[in-house]
């Protein structure tokens, strides 16, 4: 049964006015977010969320990676702390709710049991995970590889974003280095509360979706050489075409993907010219090939596939071409246990549910490898994201919310 308290709900008015508050800090263009980390928007959010936590009455660590963690004691001070959380940091064109609506989900969660006057034997730590998306320094989920012991912290500090400048460097720059080590804390559970980024919830018409997969992912970056020439003066048959090596590539990856139906995708969202003249063929291609599946085997398959054509389309074209593996992380499966909370809550809420992998990765993908994990859904509006236009309901908003509240006090243990 989910936990006691059977009237537990979440303020849904006082949930939404912070999502809509956050969202005015680094604005899109288009009614969305452009809060990419490590920025000044980022900075500003932070700070904001930190005032939030303080104002909820708890305490915040930040580890060397920048990660927030806010606290609210429990009754037992040996007890490992359930873990909430997300991140607040955007896609340069994304939506107010990625991500933002399961910070602020564990932040509602914490205020309601202060209305509430709950305590609970286990320790509550609200978390916002540094560089979740990736968009500006590669590969996504970035702190959380680094908590999980995939990624090292000289490796995350070095990698650079478009401009050059370092994740380290901007970490410093924003006044976001924390004391402590990554990694040190231990956890007696972990959820993580998402927007599905995908239209099944919607088109099943159910409210909650109990994830108890996350497809793994590749990024696969290439970098293909040409020969830097006139696009007016030189013969096609002199041509050492870069970009029509990148286009073929991109083709191929779509057949790949088709080929591995059902449960794989791939595609591709970044690409540099250089030197990006209109009238010039490119010396340099570098784009990154994202590939997932559920399924261990289809995703290292596409993979293998992938890299072995692109070598024969780049070589009958004369292209120079390489290839470095920038983001990684295996397939997961969930908690169980906790996946049978999520159930159980969203069942005693009455709330319509349906199992479901993510297709999105997650914090929730590293923090499976060092502890029990599991994540909650909620539908978006024609399963659109990393889009300004994205957008969910408030019902949608605190229904998850609700389930988040019991699923985490149930496995807190409410103290009577
Ligand atoms: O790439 C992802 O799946 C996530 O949005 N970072
Ligand atoms: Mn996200
Ligand atoms: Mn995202």
């Amino acid at each position: 049964m989910a936990a006691p308290g059977e009237n537990m709900r979440v303020n849904a008015d006082r949930l939404w006015d912070s999502l809509m508050e956050m969202a005015r800090i680094g604005p899109g263009v288009a009614g969305g977010n452009n809060r990419q980390t490590l920025t000044d928007a980022d900075a500003e959010g932070r700070s904001l969320f930190r005032r939030w936590c303080e104002a909820a009455g708890m305490t915040l660590g930040v580890d060397r990676m920048g990660t927030m963690f806010a606290t609210r004691p429990g009754t037992d001070p040996d007890a490992l702390p359930v873990y909430v959380g997300s991140h607040l940091d955007t896609q340069p064109t994304g939506g107010k709710y990625d991500g933002v609506l399961g910070v602020l989900s564990g932040l509602e969660v914490i205020r309601s049991m202060n209305d509430l006057g709950i305590r609970t034997k286990h320790p509550i730590v609200v978390t916002n995970w540094t560089n979740e998306e990736g968009a500006r320094f590669a590969p996504a989920m970035l702190a959380s590889g680094v908590f999980a012991g995939a990624l090292g912290l000289d490796y995350a500090y070095a990698r650079t974003d478009p401009d050059g400048k370092t994740f380290g460097d901007e970490l410093k720059r924003i006044g976001w280095v924390g004391d402590e080590e990554v990694g040190a804390r231990k956890m007696h559970a972990y959820f993580e509360y998402h927007i599905e980024q995908g239209p099944i919830l919607e088109a099943e018409n159910r409210q909650i979706g109990v994830v108890t997969h996350c497809q793994g992912l590749w990024w696969l970056e290439f970098t293909l050489t040409g020969r830097e020439a006139h696009t007016g003066s030189t013969p096609m048959n002199l041509r050492v075409n870069a970009g029509l090596a990148m286009a073929r590539i991109m083709e191929m990856v779509q057949a790949v993907a088709m080929e591995a139906q059902p449960g794989a995708v791939g595609g591709v969202g970044q690409a540099f010219f250089s030197p990006n003249s209109r009238n010039v063929l490119p010396g340099k291609v570098v784009f990154t090939v994202d590939i997932r599946s559920p399924d261990q085997t289809k995703l290292d398959g596409m993979r293998a596939k992938i890299e072995a054509e692109a070598a024969k389309i780049c070589a009958a074209l004369g292209v120079g071409c390489s290839v470095e593996a920038v983001g990684h992380f295996d397939p997961v499966t969930f908690d169980p246990t906790l996946v049978s909370a999520v159930r159980n809550a969203a069942e005693h809420l009455g709330y319509s549910h349906m199992n479901i992998i993510s297709g999105a990765g997650h914090d929730a993908c590293w923090v499976a490898k060092v502890a029990p994990a599991t994540m909650i859904m909620c539908p978006c509006v024609g399963g659109l994201s990393h889009n300004e236009a994205e957008e969910i309901s408030k019902d949608w908003a605190s229904a998850g919310a609700d389930v988040l509240f019991h699923a985490v006090m149930e496995t807190a243990g409410i103290v009577e």
